[in-house]
């Protein structure tokens, strides 16, 4: 008689409200493929992205296994109650157990704090044992040489944009305050062996995309081939390019297996015409820059001094003489801040036509030295996780009240992601891979004009903040 495989659940919650759930589509994601893929084959896996699938409580699960980042949390520690009310083990890792294991012990019973392959197999061994443990900790120093590729077949393509995601590094030189990055992966900036990296792109993009009408079509600088035939990656790596001689490397092949690809990168590369130019040659469309503040003082307060050298407009134009669109990202709520601040991003969004541009208010996430400064000042004033989501102050800001705060970025993303906004920045010259960043921007558009807001800095016509958009 055939036994039946003991069954792991490993799930992505999600909340019932936020931005997200506004989108078409949506991305997909690596951590809980990347643990089905080092689980034993006599285990049977399933992935729920709680976004779009309904959990079934009553499930026949030997094990629940959750991921979440900070605002999720909260959801994630409903979804481990409903399983352990009926005696199924759960267990948790990601960046907030990870950071706050008490927290979360008061809900599953293990925490796995840190990178999860290295070890997941000796947790599933403890539990068949009956020797689970309260902690796995799995540091932070490990090498990604042999690391697994993730089981990405077990997400349901019909719910994701057609995009594949791919990590090649860890960790992150840098010490950012608000970033919780290089504390969860380290600073040590940690490579997978160029090899591997290549055996994995070619599994999924060797071949195809030869026939001539296409490559007649990408030449002329259209993309539409390359989506259609979803030859397109994010890397999520937090920095593609802190190694430049490796990612020159990824680069190459990148180019002999006709792709498109985005990433994030610091400012830094901008400086760099050759390596721009390589990274056109590659197929890239866009980088995704933390600009954060438009303030040198605010960069070297945030501990981002690096970029404080940098002319943003001066990077941007880089890019775009390259054919790379940006992704720029900012932060508000700086101390010296007041609402004209956000007349000025969305000023510098066009001057500069940022081909997306989104600001976010300033979240001392746990565990971040942004957190333990605002901790010893007692400006903590929201222990609710999930309003940790960076649309929502849950600190006490100093230039503007909570309320200026929340409402003027909800006014800048209304102005940024507007018609006219959209058109000078995407439609109107130079154009860089506009049908992508046209596509990228409605999306914002469709979601954001629901959006009200009772307060509007950008159309307040003061001296500080000049005239409407
Ligand atoms: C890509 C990315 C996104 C993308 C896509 C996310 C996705 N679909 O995967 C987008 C743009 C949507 C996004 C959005 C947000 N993100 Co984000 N994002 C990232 C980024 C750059 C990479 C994430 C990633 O895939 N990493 C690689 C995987 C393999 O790592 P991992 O998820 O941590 O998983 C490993 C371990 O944590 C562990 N693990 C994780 N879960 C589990 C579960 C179990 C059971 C086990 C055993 C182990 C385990 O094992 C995994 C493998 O080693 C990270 C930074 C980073 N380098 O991680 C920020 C990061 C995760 N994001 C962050 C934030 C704040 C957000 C937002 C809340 C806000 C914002 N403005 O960006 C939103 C909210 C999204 C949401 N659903 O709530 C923070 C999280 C901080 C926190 N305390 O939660 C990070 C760390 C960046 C930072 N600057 O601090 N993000
Ligand atoms: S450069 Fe990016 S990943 Fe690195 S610490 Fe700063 S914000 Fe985090």
């Amino acid at each position: 008689m055939q036994t039946k495989n003991k069954k792991i659940l490993l799930i992505s919650p999600a909340r019932d409200r936020g931005p997200e759930e506004d989108f078409i589509f949506k991305l997909s994601f690596l951590n809980l493929p990347y643990l089905a893929a080092v689980t034993p084959a006599h285990y049977e896996v399933e992935i729920i992205d709680e976004e779009k699938e309904v959990i079934n409580f009553d499930d026949d699960v030997w094990l629940v296994a959750l991921t979440a980042q900070t605002p999720i949390a909260p959801r994630a520690y409903e979804v481990a109650d409903r399983f352990r009310q009926r005696g199924v083990t759960t267990v948790m890792g990601g960046v907030h157990a990870s950071t706050l294991p008490e927290e979360a012990l008061a809900h599953v019973d293990a925490v796995i704090i840190g990178e999860g392959e290295f070890v997941w197999p000796g947790l599933l061994a403890d539990l068949e044992k009956g020797e689970l443990q309260e902690r796995y900790i799995s540091g932070t120093d490990h090498s990604l040489a042999g690391l697994p590729w993730p089981r990405r077949d077990l997400l349901n393509p019909r719910y994701y944009i057609p995009l594949t995601l791919v990590e090649t590094t860890r960790g992150c030189p840098h010490h950012c305050d608000f970033c919780g990055v290089s504390k969860f992966f380290g600073h040590r900036y940690r490579k997978r062996p160029i090899a591997e990296i290549t055996a994995e792109l070619e599994s999924m993009f060797g071949g195809g995309f030869r026939h001539s009408v296409s490559r007649l079509l990408a030449r002329l600088g259209l993309d539409m081939p390359y989506f259609i035939e979803r030859r397109l990656i994010y890397f999520i790596d937090s920095n593609f390019a802190a190694d430049k001689k490796y990612a020159l490397e990824i680069m190459a092949v990148l180019q002999r297996l006709d792709v498109k690809w985005w990433c994030h990168a610091t400012v830094d590369i901008a400086r760099d015409p050759e390596f721009l130019a390589r990274m056109n040659d590659s197929g890239c469309l866009a980088v995704n820059v933390g600009f954060e503040s438009l303030s040198p003082e605010n960069l070297k307060t945030m501990h981002k001094s690096y970029a404080a050298r940098h002319d943003y407009g001066a990077a941007i134009k880089a890019f775009h003489d390259n054919n790379i669109g940006v992704m720029g990202t900012f932060v508000v709520g700086f101390d010296d801040e007041d609402p004209s601040i956000f007349r000025r991003i969305f000023d510098f969004s066009i001057d500069h036509q940022l081909d997306w541009s989104l600001t976010f208010i300033r979240t001392p996430y746990p565990g971040t030295s942004l957190y333990a400064q605002m901790e010893k000042e007692g400006r903590i004033i929201e222990r609710d996780w999930e309003k940790y989501d960076t649309l929502h102050c849950v600190f006490a800001p100093q230039g503007m009240t909570v309320t200026e705060l929340e409402e003027g970025l909800k006014s800048l993303w209304r102005h940024t992601f507007s018609l006219s906004s959209i058109y000078r920045r995407i439609i109107k010259g130079p154009r860089v891979h506009p049908l992508f960043y046209l596509g990228m921007n409605m999306q914002f558009f469709q979601m954001v004009r629901r959006w009200q807001s009772s307060f509007d800095p950008l159309l307040t016509k003061d001296r500080r903040s000049g005239p409407s958009p």
